[in-house]
């Protein structure tokens, strides 16, 4: 399988899909439904949904069934970047190559940009499928639990906390599992309960997201600090200006790697009794290890 290939037809069915569940710019009030469009189609890479589609196949299920999920997550994703770049968070400017919403939009509708995809959401999920297994009200419990206050929300609250403090490797490692890890997770585990997984499947597959979801964030830290604003589409070295902990910070470029590398063995490890059927997923955990953006 060639990935950028499919990454791309991927991207574009998803995009499709989206573009039928959020409300069009000529809805009122007009404004809203701009700045959300303009955040949701602003060219990011789709790997929560892309990883909730391969997920529902790894375990026998058809992508159709799969996209209500794989659209609820990105726009979860999407207003969580949009309240990260505001000035009372991380205070951004860039965003996937584009000025942020608050700096097209002002604060006050960028702040509302947020709520009402977070809200479309669970619209968007509420008419997913049901599955003998998993029925909606589940799925929806799923993702409210892996956006809350315990894990999304609340590894914001640690980030923001931790500000100007000495972090250690732990507590480093409970904000990416919570701000990153957890959506990631929910994503995959989302996509194996459109397939109606079983619980042995559902289970390797939050061991899968959680090793690849942290992986994930490990790299994301050491391309804040390898490479260019213009590759990144977002502000490079913005970690290291503002003091942040990171992994390259705690433990130095050498030893991240290392532990990005070991983690993807781990997700490897997880997919082990998928067979062929999760081959999707391991070409992607390889490639969310080998990316440069
Ligand atoms: C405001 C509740 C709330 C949470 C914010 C998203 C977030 C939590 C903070 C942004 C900064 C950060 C390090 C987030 C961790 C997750 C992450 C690496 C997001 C970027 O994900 P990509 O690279 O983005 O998949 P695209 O734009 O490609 O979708």
């Amino acid at each position: 399988m060639e990935i950028s290939s499919y990454l791309a037809a991927r991207i574009q069915l998803l995009d499709r899909e989206l573009n039928r569940h959020l409300p069009s710019e000529s809805t009122k009030p007009h404004t809203i439904h701009k700045a959300m469009r303009y955040s949701i189609f602003a060219g990011g890479k789709r790997l929560r949904p892309v990883l909730t589609l391969a997920a529902a196949e790894a375990c026998g299920g058809k992508i159709a069934d799969a996209f209500p999920a794989a659209c609820a997550v990105e726009c979860i994703h999407t207003y969580s970047l949009i309240h990260d770049d505001l000035p009372c968070m991380d205070d951004d400017d860039l965003r996937r190559g584009r000025p942020t919403n608050h700096k097209v939009f002002g604060d006050g509708i960028a702040v509302l940009a947020g709520d009402a995809l977070l809200t479309v959401a669970f619209e968007i999920l509420a008419k997913s499928k049901p599955t003998k297994r998993h029925p909606i009200a589940a799925q929806i419990a799923d993702l409210a639990h892996a956006s809350g206050s315990r894990w999304l929300v609340g590894g914001q609250v640690a980030d923001l906390e931790g500000e100007g403090r000495k972090l250690g490797g732990d507590d480093l490692k409970y904000i990416h599992r919570c701000k990153t890890a957890a959506l990631l997770t929910a994503s995959i585990r989302l996509g194996a309960m459109s397939a109606n997984a079983t619980p042995a499947q559902v289970k390797s597959l939050t061991t899968f997201g959680q090793s690849v979801g942290l992986a994930f964030q490990v790299i994301d830290d050491i391309l804040d600090v390898t490479q260019p604003t213009e590759k990144l589409g977002k502000s490079a070295g913005k970690d290291v200006a503002s003091q942040k902990a990171t992994y390259p910070a705690v433990f130095g470029l050498d030893k991240s790697r290392a532990e990005a590398g070991r983690l993807t063995r781990a997700a490897h490890a997880a997919l082990k009794p998928f067979g062929k059927n999760a081959d999707t997923l391991r070409a992607l955990a390889d490639y969310l290890l080998a990316r440069e953006y």
